[in-house]
């Protein structure tokens, strides 16, 4: 695994950051060490899948990356007919995701979609996955996309709902915060690379709380949500169609 030195050079002017070949070339260091319980989460997005994929359906993963949730899910179905659909926007990242997933899902049905999520009809899904996705689409734009993803779900068919969240209360945000930064400190990065990735992110990635999430996901017409998983202001949800 290449390790992640990207913000390691103290730089005059931080451009925002973007999904390159750069960040693609170190990206699995870049997740582990970044988002407190992904290492978590990725195994359980596969147990998750076993409760609720259906045979004969597909397995949406929006914002795949390089394809890690993807991954996990078809390691837990494999007696299940899947057809699954990886969509990014990121030539850099669907280039690495396809030659992965060819390599290990040689004869499972494979779409891989370089393309915006907002722009891909949601069809038969059993299993929906946005795992660190949503918070990068605008605000204004995430409501639309989970209406979507909810007509296109078959019943009983779920959307798992990773994000970063921030908190109303300033206090306990701030908490949040510094937890998380220890977290990184924890993991080898310098705080010079922590705050210029930080002013990278910044105007890229916009969290929401909980409860705005949670709001938003009975307003798209899902039945219940379930919070199953958060490690400080790193959280996943499940989202329930009937
Ligand atoms: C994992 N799910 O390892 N349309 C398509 N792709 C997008 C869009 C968009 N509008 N916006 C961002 N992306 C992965 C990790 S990373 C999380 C997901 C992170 C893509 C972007 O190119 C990147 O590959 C991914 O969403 C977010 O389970 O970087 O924190």
């Amino acid at each position: 695994m290449k390790q992640d030195d990207l913000f390691s050079v103290a730089q005059n002017t931080v451009a925002d950051f973007s999904f390159d070949d750069a960040v693609a070339d170190v990206f699995p260091d870049m997740l582990r060490r970044s988002i407190p319980g992904y290492e978590n989460i990725i195994p359980m997005l596969g147990v998750l899948a076993r409760v609720y994929a259906q045979d004969n359906t597909r397995v949406y993963d929006l914002g795949c990356s390089l394809g890690a949730a993807t991954l996990s899910v078809h390691r837990q179905t494999r007696e299940l007919s899947l057809e699954y659909i990886c969509v990014d926007n990121s030539s850099a990242m669907i280039k690495r995701c396809e030659s992965t997933l060819k390599r290990h899902m040689p004869t499972t049905s494979l779409k891989l979609i370089c393309d915006d999520i907002q722009n891909v009809a949601i069809e038969n899904a059993s299993v929906v996955l946005l795992n660190f996705t949503l918070q990068f689409l605008p605000p204004e734009t995430r409501l639309s996309l989970l209406k979507n993803i909810y007509q296109g779900l078959n019943s009983g068919g779920i959307l798992i709902l990773s994000e970063k969240l921030i908190d109303n209360d300033s206090e306990v945000n701030q908490l949040f915060i510094d937890w998380h930064h220890e977290f990184k400190r924890a993991n080898g990065y310098s705080d010079l690379e922590i705050s210029q990735k930080r002013a990278s992110i910044e105007n890229v990635l916009i969290p929401d709380t909980l409860q705005v999430h949670q709001r938003r996901l009975i307003e798209a017409g899902f039945f219940k949500t379930y919070q199953w998983f958060q490690a400080f202001n790193f959280s996943s949800l499940i989202a329930l169609k009937q």
